[in-house]
């Protein structure tokens, strides 16, 4: 189900650190690790969770800082399935 913007604003107050795209329906996080390897576990670790509900985002590994941007493909919009996995990648982050 595609959610209004409100329903997103609504739902990034429940996250940590993730902004809502002003030119995309794309939320985005960056997030800064101790170093490369730290970054590679984490990703892998998101990989998991993804696989897990079938639901996988962007991400941009920068030596030790990864870019991440969940949107719903094949909606071309926001949905439940962003929201609910930027809450399991929030528990993720160390
Ligand atoms: N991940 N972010 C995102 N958006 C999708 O539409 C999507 C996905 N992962 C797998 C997936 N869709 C499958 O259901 C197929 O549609 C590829």
């Amino acid at each position: 189900m595609k959610l209004t913007e409100d329903q997103v604003r609504d739902g990034l107050t429940r996250l940590t650190g993730w902004e809502l795209d002003p030119d995309a329906p794309v939320i985005r996080r960056t997030v800064r690790l101790p170093g490369f390897p730290a970054a590679v576990s984490l990703v892998n670790e998101i990989a998991q969770a993804a696989e897990q509900v079938d639901h996988h985002p962007d991400i941009d590994i920068r030596y030790d800082t990864l870019h991440l941007a969940l949107s719903t493909h094949s909606e071309g919009a926001l949905t439940d399935k962003d929201m609910a996995l930027a809450a399991r990648i929030d528990e993720l982050v160390p």
